[in-house]
């Protein structure tokens, strides 16, 4: 298996939690969004992050990737034939990349994206700008969501992909050093330190943290 792209892309981490959960071995090649090699431009033509192969087998999304994985590779992650279930997963994957990521994305791209790949500081204005005003109103739905809800994790007492899909992004906050305010949002502080927790987790955050753009 071969994942396409690199750990400073939330998408890409998507696709790392998964196979760091699955414990399945992969190779990676890191290349950045909008690579015109002609291997990666076969499995993603908009030459978007991540894309994957796996023998004959290929395809851009990190959804796709890991719905591909999740029904090939059985697990408590999800189980793919409870149509429910797999109803609910898709419904907080998508919530996820539609709600959560974009208002995520400035701080990740001052905070982690410009230090790390380019050695440029950030715009901590711009960082502040998204604290205040674009982050507070996404973290309030999903404190009211899990308490809610009620349990340890999105779907019951059991860590699943919901919990992978919303982790990844999550991943973004924590990686651009910003602080959750856990009087405000207990709820979503505390799964946020199960997520912590896991060393599937730990390992995708190195992943970006670590990264070096030389390797592109
Ligand atoms: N829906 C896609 C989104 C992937 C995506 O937007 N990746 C970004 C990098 S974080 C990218 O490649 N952007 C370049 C572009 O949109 O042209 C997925 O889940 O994989």
């Amino acid at each position: 298996m071969i994942l396409y792209g690199v750990p400073l892309s939330p998408f890409v981490r998507k696709v790392l939690f998964t196979l760091y959960e699955l414990e399945l071995e992969f190779e990676q090649r890191f290349l950045v969004p909008g690579d015109t090699s002609a291997d990666f431009r076969a499995l993603s033509p908009l030459g978007r992050i991540p894309a994957f192969q796996d023998g004959e087998f290929g395809i851009s999304d990190s959804s796709a990737i890991c719905h591909y994985l999740l029904s090939g590779y059985p697990s408590e992650l999800l189980d793919t034939a409870n149509s429910e279930r797999v109803a609910r997963a898709v419904q907080w994957d998508k919530y996820a990349d539609e709600d959560l990521a974009p208002v995520l994305l400035a701080p990740l791209i001052e905070r982690l994206v410009k230090p790390v790949r380019f050695g440029t500081p950030a715009d901590e204005a711009v960082v502040q700008k998204a604290m205040r005003e674009q982050i507070p109103p996404v973290f309030d739905h999903l404190e009211e969501r899990l308490q809610t809800l009620g349990g340890e994790w999105l779907m019951g007492p059991t860590f699943s992909y919901a919990d992978i899909a919303l982790g990844a992004h999550m991943s973004s906050f924590l990686l651009s050093s910003l602080e959750l305010d856990a009087a405000r949002w207990p709820a979503l502080s505390g799964w946020v330190e199960r997520l912590q927790k896991r060393p599937a987790f730990q390992r995708l955050c190195d992943d970006a943290q670590r990264f070096n753009p030389k390797a592109v």
